[in-house]
């Protein structure tokens, strides 16, 4: 089962490579993403390290002059209707390449340096060690919102789960237009069931959020209706940082700062640590978001972590709210909570990418039986359903995009 399951994680992605990058899906999303480009560059390091290489500094020829990476670089030769928000919308990019001007979990220098060690080596790494610190920089400067050595996100489409139910609080408290959001065109359900897809009421607020921060010339000015510490984007950038030390040993550079921000990250996470479960923080309201979701188990990534917070969040994954009784892969959104939805996105489903870094966060931690479960469960589930964007936790049906990037990209990892 192995040998042919890898072989179709590597027919899609070279599928989905265009050349000098890989987008997540053909139809759905043609363009590049930006912390799926991370994901994707994992899997092609053990297959062609000159790709995994190419994918990630393809995404950083999208870098904006203050550090940002972007969460979409675009394609020039995609027509503009293909993707809903597309580069007239965001009007933004640098030197010729057309961005989105939000950023997504900054996945990125862990990426590398998995990168370097597979093949691509200090060459490479050289090459990309400034314009990742610059990345690393910008969050730990432009996006301290909270002053807690935290990024803040400043939009839904920044943790990369877009409609979770976490979201949901502070997206009620986005106040619309008196006269109604501007039309726009939504283009995601062409290719995918409108019932898998986030909700119009959702959107409105994802489009106003986007146009106002646009508006502002993306100024992380502290004037956002949406700011939130995230557990999971903070959890991945610390595991970042802890890459970025090792990057910066391997190249010869000074790895101290690095080993600074790490302390500060964790830091700051341990402050969304209730007591027993890691929550984001609103920084509009300034109160602990309540909803129980897949987000709050990414800190698993901090090696630092406390021994029984470890414990702790690792019986949390394990646990009926996020495992069903079918024995699937882990859930995103609590299963016994009233707003879960099997089918809608980051309502519910099951994403291979997600049980990918949990399975990594698990290892962290020390757990390696249940890490192996984790990998070996979402291996079958996609032995099972196909390469999809993602399956339900109920179920196990394939949903969303078909022949998706990051789930082959996972597939791979797991399998080597
Ligand atoms: C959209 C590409 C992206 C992911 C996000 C996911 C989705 C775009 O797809 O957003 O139009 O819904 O939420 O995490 O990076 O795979």
């Amino acid at each position: 089962m192995s040998a042919a399951l890898e072989q179709s994680a590597e027919a899609v992605l070279s599928a989905n490579w265009t050349g000098g990058s890989t987008v997540p899906s053909r139809r759905q999303y043609p363009h590049q993403w930006g912390w799926d480009a991370a994901y994707i560059a994992i899997g092609w390091s053990w297959v062609d390290s000159a790709r995994a290489a190419a994918e990630l500094e393809s995404l950083l020829r999208g870098q904006w002059p203050d550090g940002r990476v972007p969460h979409i670089v675009f394609h020039p030769e995609v027509p503009e209707d293909a993707y809903f928000p597309g580069p007239a919308f965001w009007d933004s990019g640098v030197d010729g390449v057309a961005t989105s001007g939000l950023t997504q979990p900054p996945l990125h220098a862990r990426a590398a340096l998995e990168v370097a060690q597979r093949g691509a080596g200090e060459e490479f790494l050289r090459r990309v060690f400034g314009p990742l610190c610059a990345q690393h920089e910008y969050l730990a400067g432009r996006r301290d919102a909270g002053g807690r050595g935290l990024a803040a996100i400043v939009h839904p489409w920044e943790s990369g789960l877009d409609n979770s139910p976490a979201w949901d609080e502070p997206l009620a408290a986005v106040s619309l237009p008196a006269g109604g959001v501007e039309p726009y065109e939504r283009q995601d359900r062409r290719h995918v069931d409108a019932a898998e897809r986030p909700s119009d009421a959702d959107y409105d607020r994802f489009v106003h959020l986007a146009r106002a921060y646009r508006d502002s010339g993306y100024a992380d000015d502290g004037r956002s209706q949406f700011q939130v510490e995230d557990p999971l984007f903070n959890a991945i950038w610390l595991w970042s940082t802890h890459a970025l030390v090792e990057i910066a040993e391997w190249v010869g550079e000074d790895a101290g700062p690095h080993r600074e921000a790490a302390a500060r990250i964790h830091d700051g996470l341990m402050s969304l640590w209730d007591g027993s479960r890691f929550r984001p923080r609103d920084l509009v309201s300034g109160a602990w978001l309540e909803r129980r979701t897949v987000l709050s188990l990414a800190p698993l990534l901090d090696p630092g972590l406390p021994g029984e917070v470890g414990v702790a969040v690792a019986a949390e994954l394990g646990s009926a709210h996020f495992r069903s009784a079918a024995g699937l892969g882990v859930a995103s959104y609590d299963l016994t909570a009233p707003e879960f939805e099997a089918r809608r996105y980051w309502r519910g489903p099951i994403w291979a990418n997600l049980n990918w870094l949990l399975s990594r966060g698990l290892r962290a931690q020390g757990f390696d039986g249940p890490a192996a479960e984790l990998e070996r469960t979402t291996l079958d589930l996609v032995a099972g359903s196909g390469m999809r964007e993602y399956y339900d936790p109920l179920t196990g049906e394939g949903l969303g995009a078909h022949d998706f990037s990051w789930t082959a990209a996972a597939v791979i990892d797991i399998l080597r």
